[in-house]
């Protein structure tokens, strides 16, 4: 199977445009120094909304092959929304990413499982690529086992859209998020494999062959590459580790 991975920073509330701008170009330089192959492992980042101006205008000027996208969307197109951000804003900014119900978002901001799969059909529907979040927590894994709540969860995410849609998964569970305690590679291809089923149940053979599932969670430099070991991991959304531009060149840059 050829999937290209996805090495995917997601900033959360930091670094502001001028830090976003010093850190893309630091990033650029130090992957071009590595002769790393943006084919064989894409990068992405995901900066706050207020950066993706001067993040689109130095990628576009420099020519990167860096892609990015936002942290979050509107289900909505346009309107009396105070505060949201339609899709189709980012898709002007030639964001090609959205993450979409990432657990800070469903924790801090009361985003259910219908709001995920509002903003997952929104993403599309904009041209954008949904990298939809989904996970359990300690208390989930503890009462229903690994996959159920992220299963459950992909499933009402991806009800309603096409199979032709382009989407990522990402799984994160949110016990590991921000915890340094990362779920072992066994732990995520195990729910790796179960939400790539669900993407099969929906979407069909085909999208369940080219979606990309990535592993959230603790990812570092010193544990990237054993989760890229496990067939059904397609690469990583990585938090605190993406904001240090040498230890998420390290991630970018994993050996099998
Ligand atoms: C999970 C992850 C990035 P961290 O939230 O989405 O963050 O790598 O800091 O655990």
């Amino acid at each position: 199977v050829n999937r290209v991975p996805l090495l995917a920073g997601n900033w959360k509330m930091n670094l502001d445009h001028l830090q976003a701008i010093a850190f893309v170009q630091k990033l650029a330089w130090t992957l071009k120094d590595a002769s790393h192959d943006f084919d064989a492992a894409e990068v992405a980042v995901f900066p706050p909304f207020t950066d993706l101006r001067s993040v689109q205008t130095l990628v576009a000027a420099d020519k990167l092959s860096i892609a990015f996208g936002a942290q979050d969307l509107s289900m909505h197109d346009s309107g009396a929304y105070t505060g949201e951000i339609s899709g189709a804003f980012l898709a002007q900014l030639d964001c090609t990413y959205v993450i979409i119900g990432h657990s800070e978002r469903r924790t801090l901001h009361a985003e259910d499982d219908t709001v995920v799969a509002a903003k997952t059909a929104a993403a599309v529907k904009h041209g954008l690529v949904p990298v939809v979040c989904v996970g359990e927590t300690a208390e989930d894994l503890e009462k229903h086992g690994p996959s159920a709540v992220p299963v459950a969860q992909l499933r009402t995410a991806l009800e309603g859209l096409d199979a032709g849609a382009d989407i990522v998964v990402a799984y994160e569970p949110v016990w590991a998020i921000g915890s340094g305690q990362a779920a072992t590679p066994d732990q995520a291809e195990q729910v790796a494999a179960a939400l790539r089923d669900v993407v099969r149940e929906i979407l069909g053979d085909e999208a369940a062959t080219r979606t990309r599932i990535l592993y959230g969670g603790s990812v570092k430099s010193s544990n990237i590459a054993g989760f890229m070991r496990e067939p059904n991991v397609d690469g990583a959304l990585i938090g605190g580790a993406s904001l240090d531009v040498n230890e998420f060149s390290s991630i970018v840059r994993f050996q099998k």
